[in-house]
């Protein structure tokens, strides 16, 4: 049943503050951290900008990729070699925009091209 969107939680996880008490009541924030235009739903190119955001925030090197280093916050690290798809051990924007792509599809139950609140809950 665990249909997880993993890319989506990956970066839940990776924004969250590595503790322990991380649980739903994080999520809507971070929701509506990516519902820029605030209508409730996360669309691609919101939903793709807030990926970017991330990435920024965790780039400490300022080398647009991520290193395993730098996501070792991350709740759920194993994400991070199926992220990577040349293996080279960095994730660049382009391989993490290349994996929330089915990743933005399973959650978006409907398909109407963006993920409601519902959609993201039930994705957790
Ligand atoms: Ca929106
Ligand atoms: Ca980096
Ligand atoms: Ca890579
Ligand atoms: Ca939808």
């Amino acid at each position: 049943m665990i249909k997880i969107a993993l890319g989506f939680a990956l970066l839940l996880a990776v924004a969250a503050p590595a503790t322990a008490q991380v649980k739903s009541d994080v999520a809507p924030e971070r929701f509506d951290a990516a519902d820029t235009n605030d209508d409730g739903k996360v669309d691609r190119a919101e939903y793709d900008g807030f990926v970017e955001e991330l990435v920024l925030l965790y780039d400490v090197d300022r080398d647009e990729k991520l290193s395993r280093n730098e996501v070792s916050d991350a709740r759920d690290v194993s994400k991070f070699d199926k992220i990577d798809a040349n293996k080279d051990g960095y994730l660049t924007i382009a391989e993490i925009d290349a994996f929330t792509d089915s990743d933005f599809a399973v959650m978006d139950g409907n398909s109407d091209g963006s993920i409601d609140r519902d959609e993201a809950k039930r994705s957790r």
